[in-house]
């Protein structure tokens, strides 16, 4: 049959009208191009928005972890029978995060539970079979491309929930007997082409759950493959391939493992400018939504993204929203100072790199073609000192207000700016120079902690003994897997009265006999000795007046670790 001329006419006319919307439309919420440029937007982007949700948020207690625990698996596992989020809004909560400052979004459309929160054909499990009966990935992928967000997934290996995952709740320690790993990869790996090919093009595929031993990392370079394959210019992160430091807050990224960025947790990475990397963290303390959870202070949400920053990291700031589907208004309204600071002073954060002076309880610094952004949260005195650089400053702007001076020698440079200007969580001063700085060797500063060890995991300094007094329990000494005996010491400025100590040893038991020493001239005498540490060992002894002290292990049963000591 002929076909109808007229009719074939119009719809190449409709359709040639429409390839600029098509493209724009691509063009806005297509991730970036592939390979080496993939990360570019996700580097310049610097903040991005974490969401935990699913029904567990009618009960008020965390995803996954309750489940077999605070709440009977059972009864868990029937809650999505009654969520209903009827005030769910993603357009709202794509513009909560565009008016925090935020540049892309990480959903979980599927935590260690197993439920799903996108109309997935591989069980019933999901959001479609809730009274709300929508697609809530669909409706905040939509609105993530409509508002200029980039939209990405999180999702869990591990599904404690699933009869072919081989370990159950609570929290992965209890062996399913029928349980069956490869089975249970075809299914990992279909939901996976789900959500590329029906909810993409994705920023990040965001894995976790990846620490227990039904996962591996050759599964992981397979599954890295898989989806790379189904979208080159997707990122994804380190935990796909069991890269990072079991769960704790460190990342010792092995760097042969795939996965495009490091992820530490709960704690702002180390200053890392040769691997990207990432800080996810909650607002609150729980990931999923928990009622009067304590909430972190606009200077500890700031500090945090800086600090992040400052490190040539990311941050993924975690919100957990209600059970009806709101995101708690004092979360917004933390959300929006953030956003009202960036705004006024994003061009510090966005679009810059780390460096060159490394981050400090006290201050941080980023930079950008012929600038540094000097960030300063702690002043000493009249000015802050930093270490000297092979650059010359031009001249030296106080963003926040006021007027900055600067005396540059060759060892350091001196800044300093009136008391009156100095803002209360991030004074920032641009110093300008004649050429690029963005080679510029970064440049820390001498540590005020004098710390020594017998032994330190891989020589990492992620692992340094200065980690087991710098202050921070998400750091921690670490020594070689194996190690049966070490010891840790501080040195003192100065001889110091100590007549206490705290003890927080990580991923204990593994001391099982010790003795805690002070150094006398050139003798080490021990204070006491004893058995076990664990994480929160404490012990008063006669006050002695020593210039250093130490701990060391007599026995352990495998390579010891400690997140911190105190001395009082
Ligand atoms: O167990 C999860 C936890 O619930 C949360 O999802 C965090 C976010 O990075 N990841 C795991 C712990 O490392």
């Amino acid at each position: 049959m002929k076909p109808n001329l007229t009719k074939t006419i119009a719809l190449a006319v409709s359709l040639l009208a429409a390839l600029p919307l098509i493209a724009q439309a691509a063009a806005d919420s297509a991730a970036p191009p592939a390979n080496a440029e993939r990360l570019q937007w996700w580097r310049d982007a610097r903040f991005g928005m974490f969401i935990h949700w699913g029904p567990i948020s009618l009960k008020g207690t965390e995803i996954g972890w309750s489940r077999g625990a605070q709440v009977p698996s059972e009864e868990y596992d029937q809650l999505y029978q009654q969520f209903n989020p009827t005030n769910f809004n993603a357009r709202q909560w794509v513009s909560i995060a565009k008016q925090a400052g935020m540049k892309y979004i990480v959903l979980t459309t599927k935590h260690h539970d197993g439920f799903c929160l996108w109309d997935t054909k591989l069980t019933d499990y999901n959001i479609m079979n809730t009274p709300f009966h929508r697609d809530v990935t669909r409706e905040l992928a939509d609105a993530c491309r409509r508002q200029g967000i980039v939209f990405c997934a999180y999702h869990s290996i591990c599904d404690w929930r699933h009869p072919d995952y081989p370990l159950g709740s609570p929290g992965g320690k209890s062996p399913k007997p029928d349980g069956n790993m490869d089975r249970y990869n075809q299914y990992l790996k279909g939901q996976l082409t789900e959500l590329l090919k029906n909810y993409g093009p994705l920023g990040v595929l965001w894995f976790d759950g990846e620490w227990e031993s039904p996962w591996t990392v050759a599964r992981g370079e397979d599954l890295y493959r898989h989806c790379r394959s189904l979208q080159d210019s997707l990122i994804i992160n380190n935990r796909v391939g069991k890269a990072r430091d079991g769960m704790a807050g460190t990342t010792k990224q092995i760097h042969e493992n795939p996965g495009d960025y490091d992820t530490p947790e709960q704690t702002v990475g180390k200053f890392q400018n040769q691997r990207p990397w990432e800080t996810c963290m909650t607002i609150c303390n729980q990931w999923a939504w928990k009622p009067n959870d304590p909430m972190k202070s606009l200077e500890q949400c700031l500090q945090t993204l800086v600090l992040c920053a400052g490190g040539d990291g990311n941050l993924l700031f975690n919100v957990g929203p209600m059970p009806d589907g709101r995101i708690e208004l004092r979360q917004i309204a933390r959300l929006q100072e953030m956003g009202a600071w960036l705004a006024e002073y994003g061009d510090a954060i966005y679009r810059t790199r780390g460096g060159p002076w490394k981050p400090t309880k006290s201050l941080a610094s980023t930079r950008r073609d012929k600038s540094i952004f000097l960030h300063v949260f702690k002043w000493d005195g009249d000015s802050v000192t930093l270490p000297g650089l092979p650059a010359k400053v031009q001249r030296a702007e106080a963003l926040t207000g006021g007027r900055a001076e600067f005396q540059q020698q060759s060892d350091k440079l001196v800044v300093s700016i009136p008391r009156a200007n100095r803002q209360e969580i991030d004074t920032i001063i641009r110093l300008d120079f004649e050429q690029s700085v963005m080679d510029l060797r970064p440049v820390g500063f001498p540590s005020q902690i004098k710390a020594t060890a017998s032994n330190v995991y891989q020589h990492m300094d992620d692992y340094a003994a200065e980690s087991a007094f710098d202050g921070n329990p998400d750091t921690r000494w670490a020594t070689d897997d194996g190690t049966k005996q070490a010891w840790v010491a501080l040195e003192f400025p100065a001889p110091t009265r100590i007549s206490s100590v705290r003890i927080n040893e990580a991923l204990a038991p593994r001391v099982q006999k010790f003795e805690f020493q002070y150094r006398e001239g050139d003798d080490w005498k021990t204070l006491f000795t004893g058995m076990e540490l664990g994480a929160n060992f404490k012990r008063s002894f006669e006050p002695v007046t020593a210039r250093a002290v130490r701990l060391n292990i007599l026995d352990a049963t495998d390579g010891p670790t400690i997140a911190e000591i105190k001395l009082q």
